[in-house]
């Protein structure tokens, strides 16, 4: 007998999609908008993410799995070197890459940098130019033209994180690039963010909202109790935000308290929606110098650890 294909049940394809580009260009955004969820802070801050933050999301024909990393930029301080080779390590271990530009400003040395860094990547790379909904269409031709010196790119994507516009097709793509593979995760798994990770973040997002200068990269927030024994009727949240000088502390805590209030007041917004329960968020802040520099301090933080060394100036973050 001539076997017969079975073509009700199409193989599935599965794989790990890496999300990499500068700082700021919103990978954290896209990530957030293709899953349908809020896993990842966002600001108009540069250096939000600092640690990698998978999101699953799930289709009829499979899966994807993405893997949101920190902004790559010139690192000065341990704790940035942690982040951008988080960010670089992707580079080897992913099916797809997906690299982000910030298509409403003009490339820049920092973009052919991160380019640069494809010269080895065996995985196809897709160029997605983000923030269309800020820019003339017609603005993306030159910018297609440069980039498409510095890498022979699968395809080029315009797409808006914001708004969602052209991210459908995005996903397409992607599936398409993918192996043929059974899904990765259970159907109902969204992120690897534990609980308590996301409220330290959400503090931290509030933090960035609320302050300026160099303040939000001196910031780090861990929770020291998260207590769910009320949970039906009030989740208990205990968190510290650490600064690096004494000088930062008054600044985080506003005059009168104002400035700490109005933090505890929108992160308790955003986790009651969350945890769909009544929170009760308490704050403080310690200063914990260096805490950048230190490596106990960043293993406490979660940051994951690296081999290698920061660059010398302190000039900048
Ligand atoms: N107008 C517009 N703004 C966007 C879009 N995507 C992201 N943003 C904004 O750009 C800023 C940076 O977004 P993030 O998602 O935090 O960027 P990121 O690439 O994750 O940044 P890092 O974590 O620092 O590397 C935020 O203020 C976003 O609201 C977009 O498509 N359109
Ligand atoms: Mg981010």
């Amino acid at each position: 007998m001539i076997p017969v294909p079975d073509v009700s049940c199409p193989m599935s394809r599965s794989g790990y999609v890496s999300l990499i580009g500068r700082p700021n260009a919103g990978k954290s955004t896209l990530l957030n908008k293709m899953i349908g969820a809020k896993v990842a802070i966002v600001s108009d801050k540069p250096q939000t993410t600092r640690t990698r933050i998978v999101g699953v999301k799930h289709f009829d024909e499979g899966q994807l799995v993405f893997v949101d990393t920190p902004g790559i930029h010139r690192p000065l301080h341990r704790l940035n070197v942690r982040m951008v080779d988080a960010a670089v390590e992707t580079l080897r271990e992913m099916d797809v890459v997906v690299l982000m530009f910030d298509a409403s400003s003009r490339p820049g040395r920092g973009d052919e940098f991160v380019s640069g860094l494809l010269r080895d990547a065996r995985m196809p790379v897709v160029l997605a130019l983000n923030k269309v909904d800020l820019i003339p269409k017609n603005s993306l031709l030159p910018l297609i033209d440069t980039a498409q010196k510095w890498h022979p790119f699968a395809a080029i994507v315009p797409i808006s994180a914001a708004t969602g516009d052209g991210v459908p097709e995005l996903e397409r793509l992607l599936l398409s690039l993918v192996p043929e593979a059974e899904p990765i995760f259970p159907d109902d798994y969204l992120t690897d963010q534990p609980e308590r990770v996301l409220v330290a973040e959400t503090v931290r997002e509030k933090v960035l909202e609320q302050t300026r200068a160099e303040l939000p990269f001196s910031t780090a927030v861990i929770v020291d109790q998260f207590d769910e024994s009320e949970r039906e009727q009030i989740l208990r949240l205990y968190c510290t935000i650490f600064v690096e000088t004494e000088s930062q502390k008054p600044i985080v805590i506003g005059r009168g308290g104002e400035m700490i209030k109005r933090i505890g007041t929108d992160a308790r917004r955003d986790l009651e929606a969350f945890f769909e329960t009544k929170v009760f968020l308490d704050l403080r802040v310690k200063v914990n110098p260096d805490w950048r520099d230190n490596e106990r301090a960043l293993d406490e933080i979660g940051v994951p650890r690296t081999a290698r060394r920061p660059a010398k100036s302190r000039r900048k973050s």
